[in-house]
């Protein structure tokens, strides 16, 4: 792992997220604490271990309040303390409103171009204000706690108006945002009441750094500075822009994953005999297998790959019984309509397939319909001939560098959304356009008749790629960006003042009530988003 505390130079890193990297649970056997392993957390939880500092984030766990001290702290890891997890509490209300309300019913929908999904409910607006002050409070008293100067570091779209007020609360401090999901243009954003799309631009202006996966995603931000802040000045070629006596700067920083991680998975001998067994069940004979990985959610375009391996085994008879098709589908976000209703949609017509095309000695496709284990994810992806990314719209898409770094024998094709993040940055995969069913559906039969050489040499290429552009190669660039922004501001006389600058302690055991609580189950994804 690249080193990157010297990007840091003794700043005490603060990083904001909805999830929280630690939660504990209630349990039969008491209680016990659960790493969740998305990207995320697994990238940034060994840097935290590494600098110090202090991540803030909604305490979730149902055992969270009676693990951590009176306002929320608690040393983490629990057996091993390292960094300061500050847990934020809220109660149903507030989740309804700002987390399934504003941030799920409206932004999402609208950054992803999915405006039929799209609900605005002033309660649910006033609620995400609320919240996010909230989370700007605490993030503000971490900040005065840290012993080095404090860089923070806000996650997502759950948080755009935080930095603004944060700055608010202290105008001096670096404040940097990573924007997980697509930015969309100024024409969708208008579809938020007036006063809306100001007030969370001028949210996100707070910020020092804002950073986006894609190019597409900087000139849409810019274009909508443009239209909705007129007293802004863009300057698109440098991609800053200069507000409020300040210059606000953008930048491209493509996530990634640790692709070491999942190649080690992808190469045990357990991961081996797994592959081995999963091709013996479903691909025995010359048959060949797909695999699909996502959130119940509808902006990963699950009935339109339904449509198009429907069309596929009409049109083709020939591959009926020649491919199955494994389609792991986490349940997500199961409190909106829209979810609940697209779930449904998905198991009727995983049902209507199977009853249309399988035999007795053969199953269409195999619907795994719960969150798996990191280990077997990478046996599947290793065991797997084709993976099928199909996002009407994606930031960026994980899947897609998961499954290329697994495919540790070269035999896969991947299958990719020209809508996804990803698309405009790994060269090889075989483009669709998901909302097109004949050319999805002719995409893949591409992809079952490539020939080895062809697979592998596409495979391979796309597997260099990746190796030069990981989760740390990310998370160096920006921390280097950020280095290099504070390096041309006037260092301001508070921490002129503070002197020499060293690590934030964390809390000490006797403040960390949950150590030595239970057991860390890192292996279970949870719904990061
Ligand atoms: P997501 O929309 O959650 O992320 P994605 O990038 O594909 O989408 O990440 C999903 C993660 O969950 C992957 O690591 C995947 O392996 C895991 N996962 C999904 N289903 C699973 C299951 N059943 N069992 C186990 N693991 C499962 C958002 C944006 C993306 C962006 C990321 C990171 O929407 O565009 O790539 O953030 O910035």
């Amino acid at each position: 792992m690249t080193d990157v505390t010297r990007y840091l130079d003794g700043r005490t890193l603060i990083l904001l997220s909805n999830r929280e990297p630690y939660e504990h649970l209630a349990g039969e056997e008491g209680i016990h604490v659960r790493q969740p392993p998305g990207g995320l957390v697994s990238a940034l939880d060994p840097t935290m271990r590494r600098t110090g500092g202090t991540w803030v984030a909604w305490g979730s766990g149902t055992a969270d309040r009676e693990t951590a001290d009176e306002i929320g702290r608690l040393g983490v890891p629990p057996f091993e303390p390292a960094y300061t997890l500050r847990r934020v509490w809220l109660d149903d209300a507030d989740i309804a409103g700002y987390y399934l309300g504003f941030a799920n019913s409206a932004l999402w929908p609208l950054c992803h171009l999915l405006i039929q999904h799209f609900e605005f409910h002033r309660e649910h607006w006033e609620c995400y204000q609320t919240i996010n002050a909230r989370f700007a409070r605490a993030v503000y008293e971490e900040s005065l706690r840290a012993t080095g100067a404090p860089q923070v570091w806000v996650q997502d779209y759950h948080f755009a108006l935080v930095p603004a007020e944060l700055r608010r609360l202290t105008a001096d401090i670096f404040i940097h945002h990573f924007w997980h999901i697509p930015f969309p243009p100024p024409d969708i954003l208008r579809l938020l009441p007036t006063g809306v799309p100001e007030t969370l631009l001028r949210g996100l202006l707070g910020n020092d750094l804002i950073e986006f996966h894609t190019e597409r995603y900087t000139h849409n931000f810019l274009d909508c500075v443009r239209e909705f802040l007129p007293e802004a000045q863009v300057r698109g070629e440098s991609r800053r822009v200069a507000y409020d006596g300040r210059q606000i700067s953008l930048g491209v920083f493509p996530i990634s994953i640790d692709v070491d991680a999942f190649e080690r998975l992808a190469l045990t001998e357990e991961s081996d005999a797994r592959a081995s067994a999963l091709r013996q069940r479903y691909a025995r004979g010359g048959r060949a297998l797909g695999i699909s990985v996502d959130r119940v959610d509808y902006t990963k375009g699950i009935p339109e790959r339904l449509r198009a391996l429907d069309r596929l085994w009409y049109e083709s008879p020939e591959l009926r019984g020649r491919f199955t098709m494994i389609i792991v589908a986490t349940p997500s976000r199961t409190e909106l309509v829209p979810y609940k209703n697209l779930e449904a949609e998905v198991l009727a017509a995983v049902r209507e397939i199977n009853d249309r095309y399988g035999s007795a000695e053969w199953e269409p496709i195999v619907l795994i319909h719960e969150n798996i284990h990191v280990e077997l994810l990478a046996s599947i992806y290793r065991a797997a001939d084709l993976c099928l990314v199909s996002s009407l719209q994606d930031g960026m898409n994980l899947v897609a560098k998961e499954f290329v770094a697994c495919q540790v024998d070269e035999n896969g094709v991947l299958v990719l959304s020209r809508f996804t993040g990803a698309a405009e940055e790994i060269e090889e995969a075989v483009l669709i356009n998901p909302f097109n069913v004949a050319g999805f559906a002719d995409g893949i039969r591409a992809a079952l008749e490539m020939e080895p050489g062809e697979r592998r040499r596409r495979m391979r290429a796309m597997r260099q790629q990746l190796h030069r552009s990981t989760i740390f190669d990310w998370l160096a660039g920006i921390l280097a960006r950020c280095a290099e922004l504070m390096d041309t501001r006037p260092r301001p006389l508070a921490e002129v003042e503070r002197g020499p600058v060293v690590h934030n302690d964390t809390l000490g055991t006797d403040a960390n009530p949950s150590n030595g609580t239970g057991t860390t189950d890192g292996a279970v994804w949870s719904d990061m988003r």
